[in-house]
């Protein structure tokens, strides 16, 4: 019989490890939070369901996304912004539970970021085969403040490049709990993600869930 997740991945031991200047992995850090924040993620998603947005080149994202905060972000033909109300359901995105700030407030401040208070939580679901290409998170007010990153379910291989599109990505594998924060200097640098493989986990299932949160206004 192969090993489950759980016996392979160790619970998280504090470990802050540099992918940049002024950004982080913390593996494993939100492991211990789970029975918090994954029935918090269903009630989102049954107030303000998954959906596949489009760019304003008119391409259909591959992931399926959702938000909850005061702020979600959006994307269609007229081009990517923040809005208070989800505009598949015309009602204000779900607020953001306790669990999720506090969870990321203590991830930020591990990684060295004090008094972060994020407004916005994108919710990003992949399956197999889903992809993120790179990207610059340049779509909010303030650029003061950290990202903060948290992976849940299968495992991603994310993409961290550098403050040029051409400039070769490090591929940092993120695993179920594992979170990463960046900010300062970092704060504006290209990212994306692999394609998913085929996978399974004992909580999510064949699915990785990414938790995206920002001080957008
Ligand atoms: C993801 N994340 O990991 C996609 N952006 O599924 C992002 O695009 C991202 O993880 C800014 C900061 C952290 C991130
Ligand atoms: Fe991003």
């Amino acid at each position: 019989m192969s090993a489950t997740f759980d016996e392979v991945f160790a619970l998280p031991d504090g470990r802050v490890l540099p992918i940049g200047p002024s950004a982080f992995v913390l593996p494993g850090f939100a492991r211990l939070s789970m029975d918090d924040v994954l029935p918090t993620l269903s009630e989102i998603a049954r107030r303000s369901p998954f959906r596949h947005m489009v760019t304003p080149g008119g391409d259909t994202m591959s992931v399926a996304m959702t938000n909850c905060g005061r702020l979600g972000w959006v994307t269609d033909r007229r081009g990517y912004r923040y809005t208070e109300d989800d505009p598949d359901t015309g009602a204000p995105w779900p607020a953001m539970p306790a669990a999720l700030s506090q969870l990321a407030r203590a991830a930020a401040a591990a990684a060295g970021f004090t008094a972060f208070e994020p407004d916005a939580c994108l919710v990003n679901r992949y399956l197999p085969g889903n992809r993120l290409s790179l990207h610059q998170d340049r779509n909010e007010r303030d650029f003061d403040s950290p990202i903060v990153s948290v992976s849940l379910g299968i495992p991603a291989v994310f993409l961290f490049g550098g403050h040029k599109r051409s400039d070769k990505p490090l591929r940092v594998p993120l695993m179920h709990g594992d979170v990463a924060v960046w900010g300062r200097e970092d704060r504006l640098r290209f990212h994306g993600v692999m394609p998913l493989k085929e996978n399974s986990h004992p909580l999510l299932g064949g699915q990785r869930i990414n938790l995206t949160f920002r001080k957008a206004a």
